[in-house]
């Protein structure tokens, strides 16, 4: 069976300014897709949609929005120019952590921060997507989970909570389409070295690149690789969920670290 073309289709790839979402964005533009780059740091995905045009032609639009921010994206989203109306893959890829504290000692900034982007964000961005996709009996939905959705590690509550919750919405979107021929896909990492700890760490560059230490953790890249793999998959094939780890890793708390 054919694989499913990347060439000219318009993938959304939200959280691209940084990250797994900017590997992403090189990967499907090396693949010829056309794509709609959204984050909050505009001058981040200006940078990188005119580093891909001069390297693959890659034809990019750009939104500077928050996903956390309904009217933002239900506005952004609905209001897309003719030629960038029919998103044949979206990428709910933006999120974050924020804080290792236990649940008793917590910021509450931290958790809204949390639920509001991984949880409420993808459900805005699917929401506003998803219906053109039906209405053309055409599209791929890959959530970008965590292997914190699948287990739950100390500190973790809240971040994992969310990723748990991501889980199930994978689950439900993919039960709500059954009998179209919309795919919906999970791709859950463990451990992958991004800006992820910093931002979890409120900036303490120290203490984010300790948890890479002694580990070769996965690449953006090696995210990116197969979220097109699952894309580019034949149309009656979905890769429902995968979990994904650093060979360094066996679960959520189990890390071997090289001493020396
Ligand atoms: P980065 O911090 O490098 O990238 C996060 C991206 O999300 C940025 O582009 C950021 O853009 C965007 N983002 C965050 N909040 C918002 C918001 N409110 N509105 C719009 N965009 C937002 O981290 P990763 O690349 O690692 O993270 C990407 C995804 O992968 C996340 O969902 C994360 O939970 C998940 N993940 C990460 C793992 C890891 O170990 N790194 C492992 C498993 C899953 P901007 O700040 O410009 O808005
Ligand atoms: C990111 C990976 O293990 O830090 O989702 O939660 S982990």
């Amino acid at each position: 069976m054919a694989q499913v073309p990347t060439q000219d289709k318009i993938v959304l790839i939200t959280g691209a300014s940084s990250g797994i979402g900017a590997a992403c964005a090189r990967t499907f533009a090396a693949a010829g897709s056309r794509l709609i780059l959204t984050a909050r740091r505009l001058d981040r995905l200006e940078q990188l949609a005119s580093e891909l045009e001069q390297q693959f032609q890659t034809a990019s639009h750009l939104l500077q929005c928050d996903v956390s921010d309904p009217s933002a994206v239900t506005a952004a989203l609905t209001e897309l120019p003719e030629a960038w109306s029919q998103i044949d893959v979206l990428i709910n890829n933006a999120g974050l952590s924020r804080g290792l504290e236990k649940l008793y000692q917590a910021n509450l900034q931290d958790w809204e921060e949390m639920i509001d982007t991984n949880i409420k964000g993808l459900l805005y961005v699917t929401r506003a997507v998803v219906p053109g996709m039906v209405s053309r009996n055409s599209g791929h939905v890959v959530n970008i989970g965590s292997i914190a959705g699948h287990q739950t590690y100390p500190g973790g509550n809240v971040y994992c909570a969310t990723k748990a919750a991501v889980r199930a919405l994978s689950e439900g979107l993919k039960m709500d389409l059954l009998g179209t021929a919309l795919r919906v896909s999970s791709v859950d990492p463990g451990m992958v070295e991004t800006e992820f700890s910093e931002v979890r760490f409120h900036g303490d560059r120290d203490r984010a690149s300790s948890v890479y230490q002694g580990v070769t953790p996965l690449t953006p890249d090696d995210i990116a690789e197969i979220v097109l793999f699952c894309v580019t998959r034949p149309a009656h094939v979905n890769i429902s969920d995968l979990i994904v780890l650093a060979t360094a890793q066996a679960s959520a708390t189990l890390v071997h670290r090289q001493t020396e």
